[in-house]
């Protein structure tokens, strides 16, 4: 039988200051989610949602540069323990976000529980933020900088133990919004990005033989996370930080078939779905589009 799928879903909207992403995972299974794994022949398991702390007479907090670090953390922490025992029953750990700092805990679930976990990362942006170097003090420009064990210890020690993964066995796909301090990162740590540049220049096949064979030569196990931003806007309007220039619909399906050809991930999450902005919920169909694609859907 095929692993069993373990969803977990995170209506965390705490990591940015625009409202609507919290019902992302809603959204999501509200397009299908769930029945379109089932027809794939998985068994599926909805474990419901990661509770997120929101205080009464809720006002921003902004210390050290880190919107709503407390509540941040705290979901975190809870989504780490959730993603653990997920992996511990031996299930496929599916994360539904959410926005993207919900990647802090994915991972400290999930990289403890290998040797050397690689990442793909799919994202308009690099979120290598640090509280020093971000322009917004949101959280969610900055999980994979944190999963590296660089910036604040409160969210670099979630899980208990520092760095997730190291800066050789990760990949960037996607990127055409990449602030100052996050290109010095990625020269000084040597991260391997394929931004829409190199899209375009090589092709989407060309990018992910590189991008797999990279995440793949020194790692048993890989972990994708998407941002649906990394779709060009016309074909996920529903994000909290749109850029133009993004993939295509077909490439970014192109990438996920290529990924469930070489059966190389071993767990997921889809993030930044925010119903509010979305039209007629376009973008969680297309998250959920893309998930069909990644578990193994073919068009013939
Ligand atoms: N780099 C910018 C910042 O740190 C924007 C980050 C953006 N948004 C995301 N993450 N959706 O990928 O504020
Ligand atoms: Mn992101
Ligand atoms: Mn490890
Ligand atoms: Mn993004």
């Amino acid at each position: 039988m095929k692993k069993k799928i373990s969803i977990i879903g995170v209506p965390m909207d705490l990591g940015q200051t625009r409202r609507g992403v919290d019902m992302g995972p809603s959204a999501m299974r509200y397009a299908g989610v769930i029945q379109r794994l089932k027809k794939l022949d998985y068994g599926v398991v909805d474990r419901g949602d990661i509770e997120i702390g929101r205080p009464p007479q809720y006002d921003i907090k902004n210390d050290e540069n880190l919107k709503d670090l407390d509540e941040v953390v705290k979901a975190n922490a809870l989504l780490a323990d959730s993603v653990s025992k997920v992996v511990d029953e031996g299930d496929f750990p599916l994360v539904l976000g959410g926005d993207h700092s919900i990647a802090i805990g994915t991972l400290a679930g999930v990289a403890n529980k290998y040797e050397n976990l690689g990442v793909i990362w799919f994202d308009a942006h690099g979120d290598l933020n640090t509280g020093e170097t971000s322009p917004s003090g949101n959280i969610h420009g900055m999980p994979l900088a944190i999963s590296l064990g660089i910036g604040h210890s409160r969210l670099t020690e979630i899980g208990g133990y520092a760095p997730k993964i190291e800066p050789e066995n990760i990949v960037i796909i996607g990127a055409r919004s990449l602030d100052d301090g996050e290109k010095e990162l990625i020269r000084e740590k040597g991260i391997r990005v394929y931004t829409m540049h190199e899209i375009d220049r090589l092709g989407m096949t060309n990018v992910m033989e590189e991008a797999i064979k990279h995440v793949t030569r020194n790692t048993d196990g890989v972990h994708l996370s998407l941002d649906l931003d990394a779709l060009d806007p016309q074909h996920a309007p529903g994000v909290g930080t749109p850029v133009v220039g993004g993939t295509t619909y077909r490439e970014a399906h192109l990438a996920m078939e290529m990924l469930a050809e070489r059966r190389i991930i071993t767990s997921a999450e889809f993030v930044e779905v925010n119903t509010i902005l979305d039209i007629k919920n376009q973008t969680a169909e297309a998250a959920v589009g893309l998930i069909g694609s990644l578990f193994g859907e073919k068009l013939l």
